[in-house]
Formats: structure tokens, C-alpha cells, sequence
């Protein structure tokens, strides 16, 4: 099997991104940039064949590209983003992806960001956010469960997305803040709670045997390791400040 990581570079009106549950602060572009480079090493390093598509002026967020399309094997989902002033990003993904899979998608009134969509084997957890409602996860239900996928909705509070709240850290573990799910929602896996003082560390990204992780999360990290977890740490404070986390900004495809 090998790995393809699909990504966009940072546009230069990175710092006009959509924010919901954090506030404002001035964004460096060039730091974010810098940050996203190390990124895209570390996923080449890690085994990953990276493509690099060009930053959009037009789309602040376009760099978060896992929220416009879900890979389930060979069937690309493309999403119907739950921000407005990113449903654009969606057809500019179409064309790069046309090469990679069976292309797939959702309609009105469906909305649905793939940062709500976590894919555990054959199970899909399904976050109900702001910008997931049940339309979509019924919708995207429809093309996944005849591939054999069983769907699964959780309720999301207090941040964007459900893999703000909880991402896998092994092929049966999950990292999770369970004041933002209700951890009994992923039942049989193995939780790893976050470290209380570190609400946003839910957001880890596993490549492999390998989780990138945050340096900005030390005392979870510290959990993590004594879990038996490899972690690479990576620094990436500034797209942070942009609502944005690790696995956003790639789109991870397994031919
Ligand atoms: C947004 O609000 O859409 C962006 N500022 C952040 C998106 C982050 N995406 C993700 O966590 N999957």
C-alpha cells in the first residue's frame, strides 16, 4: 500500500480565514508558511507521496484541504463545506482529485466538512456540528454503506469539528477530549483522554506507525508516550490561530 497526501500551499489571505470558537489574533502568513513546509517534510519523510497543489488568493481556508473530500478506498466523497465562503474550494479540488478516485457527491441541503468525518476501519464517525448536519451524514451514508461502511453520529460541543475532539492514535485508540463528545460513542475503542489542561489537543495525525502531534500539547503528549504511542512532535502554532489542526491540512489517499 502506499500513501498519497494531497495538500495546498497557504494563500496569501490565509489571515481573512473563517474562525468560530476562537478569537482573532494577527496571523503571520509567512510563519504559517514555514510551518506547513515542516509538515509537508515530515509526511514525505514518513512515506507519503506528496502533491502540492497551488495556494488560492480567493479561498483564506483552502489549505485545510481534508474538509472538502473524504476518501473512503477508491471512492472519493466530495463534501458540501458548512461555510459558505468555502463552498468555491470544492470543484478546485475536483479537478486534482479526478485522477485519484471514483468522485462522488453531496447535495443541497446536505452540508458536511471531512474534519467531521473520522474513518476507523469500516467505522465512520460522523460529527453533528456547525458544519455537519444530519443531511449530510445521511447523504454521505448513502454512497458509504453499500462499500460497506457502517456510519456512526456524534454530537460535537464547544469546537469546529469532531476531529477537534477526537482523531486515532492507533489502528483501536482514540485521543479524545470528552467534554466535547461523549467518549461511550466510539465504544469498543480504547480512549486516551486528552490532559484536562490541554482542551485542544484532541488533533493528532497518524501516518503509519507514526503520530505527528503538536509541540503545544506537552503534558498530552506525555500521556501518549506513556501509552506506548511513537509521536512526531511539530510545531504548528500558527495555523492553530486559523481553527486549523494537523490532519486538515492533507488529504490522505491509500492506493
Ligand atoms: C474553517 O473555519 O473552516 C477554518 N478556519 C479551519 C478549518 C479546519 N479544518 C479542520 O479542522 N478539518
Amino acid at each position: 500500500m502506499s500513501l498519497l497526501a494531497i495538500t495546498r500551499d497557504i494563500s496569501d489571505s490565509f489571515a481573512a480565514c473563517e474562525l468560530t470558537h476562537i478569537e482573532r489574533r494577527p496571523i503571520h502568513v509567512e510563519t504559517a508558511r514555514v510551518q506547513h513546509e515542516a509538515y509537508l517534510s515530515i509526511l514525505a519523510e514518513l512515506g507519503c507521496r506528496v502533491i502540492r497543489l497551488p495556494a488560492l488568493d480567493a479561498f483564506p481556508d483552502s489549505v485545510f484541504v481534508e474538509d472538502v473530500a473524504v476518501a473512503l478506498g477508491d471512492v472519493v466523497i466530495l463534501t458540501r463545506p458548512g461555510a459558505a465562503s468555502r463552498r468555491g474550494e470544492v470543484p478546485l479540488i475536483e479537478e486534482a482529485l479526478r485522477a485519484f478516485g471514483n468522485l462522488r457527491s453531496l447535495a443541497a441541503p446536505a452540508i458536511l466538512d471531512g474534519g467531521d468525518v473520522l474513518v476507523q476501519g469500516h467505522d465512520v464517525f460522523m460529527g453533528l456540528s456547525s458544519r455537519t448536519n444530519r443531511a449530510g451524514m445521511d447523504q454521505f451514508a448513502e454512497i458509504a454503506e453499500p462499500l460497506g461502511y457502517r456510519i456512526r453520529g456524534v454530537e460535537v460541543r464547544g469546537c469546529l469539528h469532531l476531529k477537534s475532539a477526537a482523531t486515532a492514535v492507533g489502528p483501536d485508540t482514540i485521543l479524545a477530549n470528552p467534554e466535547r463528545i461523549d467518549a461511550a460513542a466510539f465504544f469498543p475503542f480504547r480512549i486516551i483522554p486528552v490532559h484536562p489542561d490541554e482542551p485542544d489537543a484532541a488533533n493528532a495525525l497518524r501516518i503509519g506507525e507514526t503520530v505527528l502531534f503538536p509541540t503545544a500539547f506537552p503534558k498530552t503528549a506525555d500521556r501518549l508516550r506513556r501509552a506506548g504511542v511513537t509521536l512526531r512532535p511539530i510545531d504548528n502554532s500558527e495555523i492553530m490561530k486559523a481553527e486549523g489542526a494537523l490532519t486538515c491540512c492533507s488529504l490522505i489517499l491509500r492506493r
